[in-house]
This record gives structure tokens, C-alpha cells and sequence, in this order.
């Protein structure tokens, strides 16, 4: 069959299906894309030659920025535990060096995205071409290699007939749960419009089985005999048990063993939050319940967390616990010295949940007890007749049922992960593998593509907001409506505390003119960042008390249209943190609050454990 390069590869994608458990799925649900001249004759042409403008097989859609639609291709895959996903087309230079951001946010995720940068001719025949970059020691080189380390797949075509095989590779990967992450095929531009003679079964219907991998038996045993001598147990709960649906299979298994469960921000919403065995986040942003336990557990039951330092308090948190490590990626299940039982997290989970073996009655209980307080907490902080940022997540916590909250950044996702009530495991999808400012609205856009009857409320800092707020405009465009939550608050309210807290005395985190003296302390930005939105074509909306918030949610949930909530938090904190979190003090200093700080660093890092 007589094709171009691109034509071949656009027909080959909308043949790509995955199947788990037996049911079908796209895997290639539509192409984000910005076209420039690396891209636009060749997948632009393929896109319009196969009829991707219409909307199926492979509906293409404009995004604003390649960044943003690699967030909303993340966004979607996880909405769809993984199991289905986006590619994004973008031109050469500038746009392919977009996409490197959204590729270290997917791989650090997990989660699969298919990136087709243009990149510059394969021949070579009139380079260095608009936007070349030139590397005076190799021909070979170009901007794409930067995405080669955050890609779990890369390969540049440079000839066609190497094609097929890298399509094959690509699709393996992306659909291996253990590899997957970004997967980048470069496409040079020539290549893209050179037509080739190619084999009818490369546009052959093609399913590619998402497996279930079951523990070996040898490491189920010891994994067995690690249960039978733990009397004070506590579950860590990571993204693997979304990927795996695996929540009725926790919810069992700490049932049935009394066995609580801490939820990282990934996994948070493993179990309703008032589950009899839910303890509610861990870490430094964890809850006082989950913190406390983990200081005590004999061991740490790992499933599907990658133990950032964020979930272990830098390593501070588990006082002397030993480690049992479910995980579908060797890579994870081996960290902290744990036992690794590699298998996806259902399958383990059932396997475990085999063994005659309970808790401690006490442990259990004291997990419940303190999983009541905290909830008591909660509620405090929810609590209040001023629009402090606590009170307008409970507002927004109460108009969000059977919804979808997302945020990434700033310090919404530490109040939202000790704080947040998720009642069901779609509720919250807070990105904090990256923590990338300007996920928010085009990975929001991304979630309400992957799970259109929901309600997508996107909860946006000011300062992300002014990083990426442009995919509004891609809502609009296609009709995908969202609610976004825009919480001004006139710069970074969590990096100036961080700052505070190191000595560096907030220099830079408030959105402030630069003063007589000459500091960034002069008068409050002129920013209307409500007229910013309308001016993107959503509906806006002002709340400044609990009340007006309320009834701003409530209208914004009866329209059809995106329809951003401007909120200006008055001051005033949720709980503090309960566990560490290792950012470096400076060792000298003439400031007295730094060398302060400095005491304090010392002293916390003294618990720091090696994990050997
Ligand atoms: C792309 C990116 N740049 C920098 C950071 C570091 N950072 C983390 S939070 C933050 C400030 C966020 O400000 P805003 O969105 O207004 O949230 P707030 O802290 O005020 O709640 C910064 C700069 C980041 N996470 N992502
Ligand atoms: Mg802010």
C-alpha cells in the first residue's frame, strides 16, 4: 500500500487498541497538535487525507501550547487508568522543545503519552533549516534529543521502512505498565512526506493485552512470613492501585487484616475517606493520623508508590518499619531496602489477602481512634465565616460530589491531600509527580475528555494561572466544559512560606511593582486575572465569602459553559505539617533567621534513616 510516512503512521494508530480484564479500549483516543512547517505537510496533511478533521477514528483537536497538550494527554490517561491515551503533533525547534516539559511530567507520572516532534530533514538537503539547532561536533543531533532521557521509548525515523518495528516499540510501551511513560518518535520532516510501498498487516486491527502480572511464588512466601511477623502494619497506597482498579481488592485486604491505609497524593481516594481502615494522606503533607502511625508501624505495606520524599517525610517518616514492596515496576518495588513483591496490585492484594494473619486488635483500633480525630479536624478547618483557603476547599469539597477536583502546585496540594474528602476513587487527581505549574486547566481538560459525565473542577493558583491559562480558549473551542477555580492570592503563597521558613525572606514569591528602593515591595500588581479569563471566552464569576462561593459553585455547576470562580482567599492556614520535608538551609549566613533555620535543618536531618 502506497503511503506517505506520516499517512502510514496516522492509519496505523487509529488500528491500536488495549484490552485488560477482557474489555477493548482505544488506545490511541485522537491527536493534540500544533502545526508549524516541521509537521503541518506531513502529519497535518495525513490528519486531513485520512480524515482525522472529522472527529473519529482519530479526531484531531488544537491545543495552545505543546506543553499543555501533553498535560491534557496525561490528564486523560489517567482518568483512563492508563489504558487508553493521546498523541501530540508538534513542529520542529521551539515546538518539539514544548513538549519536554509535558514528557518529564508523564514518565515521572507513569503515565503513557505518544509524542511525534517534526524534526529537521533526514537528507540533510538544505539544512541548518529554520530552527535548526547546529552542533558543530555531530551532524546527528538535534533540539529532539532533549526529550531522549525523559522519553521510556525514543527513535527518530529516518528512513521509512524503519517504521513499523518503531511503532510496534512504541505501542509495547505504552502499553507495558511497568515501562510506560513518554514515548517519542522524531519524525524528520522529508521523511514524513516520502511515500513508501507498505505492508497491508501494519494497518491490521492490533490489541495489545495490559497484563496482570502475578507474584512469583517464591517471593509471595517471603512476603507471607514478613505479614505473620508484623503486629503493627500500615499500607502505603500509591498510584499503582488506580492503575490497577484495585480498590476493592485494598479495601478487602485491610478489612479483612486490620490493616490501615495512608494514601499518597496519587493514591489518595483509594478508600472513601471514612472508611473504618482510612488514615488519610502520609508524608509531610500526610495527616496527623497517618504521620503518627507511620512513626510506630513494624511494616510498611508499599503498594504502587514510588516512596518520593514527600510520602517518606525525606525519609524521616517510618520510625524502624521494614518494607514489603507491591509493585508492578522492579525499579519501585526494590526501594527502601523492602521486599519486593512484584505483580500488579490486585492480583498481590488477593494473594495476600489468602494469609491467616491479623493486626494487632490495639493497632488497629488506635488507627481508627486516630483516624476520628483527625476527621474532627478537619472539620474545623473546613469550618469558618471567612473565605480563608481551608474554607473555600471544604465549600468546594461539598459541591464536588461525583465530581473531579484537580490541582498540581503551590499550596493547594498540601491542604487538599491532608484535608480533602474524596468519597470516590475518581475524586481527586492532584498532579504531584511533577508538581507543574500550568497543569492544571489543560490537564483538567485532559480528565473531563477521559470522563465527560463528570464534573471537572479545577482548582488553579494565581500563579500557575498566569503560567498556562491559554487551553481555556482550547475548552471553549470544543465545547469541554470545566469549572475552574482560580484562588488569587497575589503570588506564591507557598514558596514565600518555604522561603520564610529558610531564611531567604520571601524575596520574589509576591506579585509586587518594583518599590522606590528598589525591592520587589512596591505596590500590588494591577492584575485582573477574572477579566484575564473572560477575555479567553469563559463565564466568570467573583466569590469573596463562604456564601458567595457557595452560590457561585452551584451556578457554575447548572451552566454548560467553562466558567471560571475567581476567589481572593482572605489570610489564614490549615493544619501544619506532622512530618519533614529536606530542602536544604544555607550552612552560613550573616541573616540571624537563616543561621536559625539552619539549626532547626540540622537538627530534623539527625532522623534522616538510609534505608539499607
Ligand atoms: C513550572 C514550575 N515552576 C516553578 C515551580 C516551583 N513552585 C512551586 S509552587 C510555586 C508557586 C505557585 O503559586 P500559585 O500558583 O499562585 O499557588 P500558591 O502557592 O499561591 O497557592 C512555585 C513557583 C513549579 N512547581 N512549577
Ligand atoms: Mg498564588
Amino acid at each position: 500500500m502506497r503511503l506517505t510516512t506520516a499517512q502510514a503512521l496516522v492509519r496505523f494508530l487509529a488500528n491500536q487498541w488495549s484490552e485488560r480484564d477482557g474489555v477493548e479500549h482505544r488506545l490511541i483516543a485522537g491527536v493534540l497538535g500544533i502545526f508549524g512547517h516541521g509537521n503541518v505537510a506531513g502529519i497535518g496533511q495525513a490528519l486531513a487525507e485520512e480524515g482525522a478533521g472529522t472527529r473519529d477514528p482519530l479526531p484531531y483537536y488544537l491545543a495552545r501550547n505543546e506543553q499543555a497538550m501533553v498535560h491534557t494527554a496525561v490528564g486523560y490517561a489517567r482518568t483512563r487508568r492508563r489504558l487508553s491515551t493521546f498523541a501530540c503533533t508538534a513542529s520542529i525547534g521551539p515546538g518539539a522543545t514544548n513538549l519536554v516539559t509535558g514528557a518529564a511530567l508523564a514518565t515521572i507520572n507513569r503515565l503513557p503519552v505518544l509524542l511525534l516532534p517534526g524534526d529537521i530533514f533526514a537528507t540533510r538537503a538544505a539544512g541548518p533549516v529554520l530552527q535548526e539547532l547546529e552542533d558543530p561536533r555531530s551532524y546527528d543531533v538535534s533540539v529532539n534529543d532533549s526529550l531522549r532521557p525523559l522519553s521510556r521509548f525514543f527513535d527518530r525515523i529516518n528512513r521509512p521502512e524503519q517504521l513499523p518495528s518503531a511503532l510496534l516499540a512504541a505501542m509495547r510501551v505504552l502499553t507495558d505498565p511497568a515501562e510506560t511513560g513518554a514515548v517519542t518518535l522524531a519524525l524528520p520532516q522529508d521523511v514524513q512526506a516520502e511515500a513508501h510501498d507498505w505492508p497491508e498487516e501494519l494497518f491490521a486491527r492490533r490489541v495489545w493485552h495490559v497484563p496482570r502480572p502475578v507474584p512469583e511464588p517464591a517471593a509471595l512466601a517471603r512476603a507471607v512470613e514478613l505479614l505473620r511477623e508484623s503486629r503493627r502494619p500500615l499500607i502505603v497506597a500509591g498510584g499503582g492501585v488506580r492503575y490497577s482498579e484495585a480498590w476493592t481488592e485494598l479495601a478487602r485486604f485491610a478489612e479483612n487484616h486490620g490493616v490501615p491505609v495512608g494514601e499518597t497524593q496519587a493514591g489518595k481516594g483509594a478508600l472513601p475517606y471514612d472508611h473504618p481502615c482510612a488514615v488519610g494522606a502520609i508524608g509531610h503533607t500526610g495527616t496527623r493520623a497517618a504521620d503518627t502511625l507511620a512513626r510506630e508501624a513494624d511494616l510498611v505495606i508499599g503498594v504502587g508508590t514510588r516512596y518520593t520524599d514527600f510520602t517518606t517525610a525525606s525519609r524521616t517518616l517510618f520510625g524502624q518499619a521494614r518494607f514489603l514492596n507491591v509493585n508492578v515496576a522492579a525499579f519501585d518495588a526494590a526501594k527502601n531496602s523492602g521486599l519486593m513483591l512484584v505483580a500488579d496490585a490486585r492480583a498481590a492484594l488477593r494473594a495476600l489477602d489468602e494469609v491467616d494473619w491479623r493486626a494487632d486488635a490495639d493497632w488497629t483500633r488506635r488507627a481508627t481512634t486516630l483516624a476520628t480525630a483527625w476527621q474532627a479536624e478537619v472539620g474545623r478547618a473546613y469550618a469558618g465565616t471567612q473565605l480563608t483557603q481551608p474554607v473555600a476547599l471544604g465549600i468546594v469539597n461539598e459541591i464536588a460530589a461525583g465530581g473531579v477536583v484537580v490541582n498540581a502546585a503551590g499550596s493547594m496540594p498540601g491542604d487538599l491531600h491532608r484535608l480533602w474528602r474524596a468519597s470516590d476513587p475518581e475524586q481527586y487527581h492532584v498532579e504531584y509527580g511533577y508538581s507543574c505549574m500550568g497543569y492544571e486547566i489543560a490537564g483538567g481538560l485532559g480528565v473531563k475528555l477521559g470522563a465527560p459525565e463528570r464534573e471537572v473542577i479545577v482548582l488553579v493558583g494565581d500563579g500557575s494561572y498566569l503560567m498556562m491559562a491559554q487551553e481555556i480558549a482550547t475548552a471553549v473551542q470544543e465545547g469541554v466544559k470545566l469549572v475552574i477555580v482560580l484562588v488569587d492570592n497575589q503570588g506564591f503563597a507557598s514558596i514565600g512560606r518555604l522561603s520564610e521558613s529558610v531564611g531567604a525572606r520571601r524575596l520574589g514569591t509576591a506579585y509586587r511593582a518594583r518599590g522606590a528602593g528598589g525591592e520587589l515591595d512596591g505596590a500590588p500588581l494591577p492584575l485582573d486575572l477574572a477579566v484575564n479569563a473572560a477575555s479567553l471566552g469563559a463565564d466568570v464569576l467573583r466569590a469573596d465569602t463562604p456564601e458567595s462561593l457557595r452560590a457561585a459553585l452551584v451556578k457554575a455547576k447548572e451552566s454548560a459553559r467553562t466558567t471560571v470562580v475567581h476567589v481572593e482567599p482572605v489570610p489564614g492556614d490549615g493544619p501544619d505539617a506532622h512530618a519533614w520535608w529536606d530542602v536544604p538551609v544555607a550552612e552560613v549566613s550573616a541573616l540571624p533567621e537563616a543561621r536559625a533555620a539552619r539549626e532547626r535543618y540540622d537538627e530534623a536531618k539527625r532522623d534522616q534513616r538510609s534505608y539499607l
